[in-house]
C-alpha cells in the first residue's frame, strides 16, 4: 500500500524519476542520489512501510533482503562484499521514513566508513 506524500512511493510510482537497478513486483533497487561509496543502492519494497520496526510481514522482509543478493551481483560486489544498512528511526538519522536497504561497496571500507 502507498503512502501519501512519501518519496520513495513516489520513486516506485515513477512520478519522480531514478536510477533503477532491480526491480519485480515487490521490490525496486535504485541508485542513491548522494553515494558514500562507489556502489550505493537503495532497495525498498513496494508497499510502505515506515521502517523495520512497522509491522513488516517475515515474508517480506525474507523478500527484502533476499534481493540485495540480486543487487550485489548486477552490481558486480558480490565477491569483493559490501554492507548492508538499515537506519531505523531518529537515532540513526532514518531520513526518508519508507523502510529502505542500503547496499554499499565497491572499494574498502573502514568502520568509520557508512
Ligand atoms: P536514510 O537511511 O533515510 O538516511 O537514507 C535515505 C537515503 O535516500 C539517503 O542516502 C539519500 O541520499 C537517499 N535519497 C535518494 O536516493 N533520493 C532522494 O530523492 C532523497 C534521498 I530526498
Amino acid at each position: 500500500m502507498r503512502k501519501e506524500d512519501c518519496l520513495f512511493c513516489k520513486i516506485v510510482a515513477g512520478e519522480i524519476p531514478s536510477t533503477k537497478v532491480y526491480e519485480d513486483e515487490r521490490v525496486l533497487a535504485f541508485e542513491d542520489v548522494s553515494p558514500q561509496m562507489p556502489v550505493h543502492t537503495l532497495i525498498v519494497p513496494k508497499d510502505h512501510y515506515d521502517n523495520i520496526g512497522d509491522g513488516v510481514p517475515d515474508e517480506e522482509l525474507g523478500y527484502l533482503f533476499n534481493t540485495v543478493r540480486k543487487v550485489a551481483d548486477i552490481k558486480g560486489i558480490a565477491e569483493s562484499g559490501y554492507r548492508v544498512i538499515v537506519n531505523t528511526n531518529n537515532d540513526a538519522q532514518q531520513s526518508v521514513h519508507h523502510l529502505h536497504v542500503h547496499v554499499l561497496g565497491g572499494a574498502p571500507m573502514n568502520s568509520g566508513d557508512p
